[in-house]
Order: structure tokens, then sequence, then C-alpha cells
């Protein structure tokens, strides 16, 4: 079995500059630099021959380059905890025509739909026990955090799960088509 997602990835230096807001917020335990991912499509474990008709679902898909931008910082909470804190990813068309392409392209290959609304963000932090004052102070401080980059490829990622942060892999990528081609 093989525990999947497909995602896109952060230029590095966009990488560090959300990695470096770790510095403002104690308490909390961050996704190191390299883990730091947009989720288009969390599939979870399946076994290596739906893994390989998912990746040649994957291979079909075709919808174009864009320039993604992020914007404002937010947390998930559950029963008024809140768990993970995030930076919010602008839900424009070329972003949810490239998830429901995937989601429909998975759905023919095998998976079941996806139940959830999507709402696109990278993942921060996770929150344990995190102190309101300091995370009202932080969500405050970075109200007005934009940021903007290209997306010329998804990526299906594998994700090993141990005692600290996880492992993510590329297995596989897929190219967009290329503005004016
Ligand atoms: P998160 O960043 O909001 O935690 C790899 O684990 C990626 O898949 C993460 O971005 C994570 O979202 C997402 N993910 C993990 N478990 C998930 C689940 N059960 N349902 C939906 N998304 C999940």
């Amino acid at each position: 079995m093989i525990r999947l997602f497909v995602g896109i990835e952060l230029p590095e230096e966009l990488r560090d500059r959300l990695a470096a807001l770790g510095e403002g917020l104690p308490g909390a335990r961050w996704v190191p630099a390299h883990n730091l991912h947009l989720t288009l499509r969390f599939i979870g474990e399946v076994d290596e021959a739906l893994a390989e008709d998912l990746h040649q679902a994957l291979e079909s898909v075709r919808a174009p380059a864009f320039t993604q931008a992020l914007g404002g910082v937010g947390t998930f909470a559950a029963r008024g905890r809140p768990h993970t804190l995030w930076v919010g990813a602008e839900r424009e068309p070329p972003l949810v025509h490239l998830r429901d392409k995937i989601e429909s392209a998975l759905v023919r290959a095998g998976l079941d739909p996806e139940g959830r609304k999507f709402a696109p963000h990278v993942t921060l932090a996770k929150l344990a026990d995190p102190k309101p004052d300091r995370l009202h102070h932080f969500l405050a401080a970075h109200s007005l955090l934009r940021a903007e980059f290209e997306v010329e490829r998804f990526v299906l990622f594998s994700s090993l799960l141990g005692g600290g942060d996880p492992v993510y892999r590329a297995e596989a990528d897929y190219a967009l088509e290329s503005i004016g081609a």
C-alpha cells in the first residue's frame, strides 16, 4: 500500500519565505520548508495496481499553466480549537479547473468522489495548544500576506508517516500546457 496525494510544489524562494513566518509563533509544529505544498486531491492509502491506474489517469489530464496567488492566513478548527494554520490559495478559475480535471480523471480510474469542498491552502503549522493571544496577533500581523507563483506542473506525491515530519516524495509529475502553446 502507498499513501498518495496530488499537489503543487511551491518555488524554493516562496517556501523559505513562508517557513520564516514560523519565527513569529511559538507553540506550533511548523511544516519544514521542503514540505510546504498546495494539495489538490488527497488520495490516501491505495494498492500498487490502483496507484498505477491513478498515475495513468493523471497523465491524461490536459490543463493550462497558470499564475497562482496566495493570500491571507487562517486556521481550521474542530470543536472550537484551531488545529491547522494555513495561508490561503485564491480559488481562481485555472486552479479550480485543474482540480476538477484531476478529480474526474481519478474517479474514472476508480477512486470514490471527493465529498468535501475544495478549500485550497498551504498548511504552515499544526497547532497543539496555541496561546490565543499569540495566535490572534499572528493572524492579524500576516493578514495582508500576498504571494504569486507560476504553476507549470502538478505532482503525485507519496507520503510516509512516521514519528516526526512526514516524508513526501514526488512519484511522478505532469506538465501543464504552456500559455500560448
Ligand atoms: P493539510 O495540509 O491540510 O493537513 C498530505 O498529507 C496532504 O494531504 C496535506 O496537505 C494534508 O492536508 C492532506 N491530507 C492529509 N490527510 C488528509 C485527509 N484525511 N483528508 C484530506 N486531506 C488530507
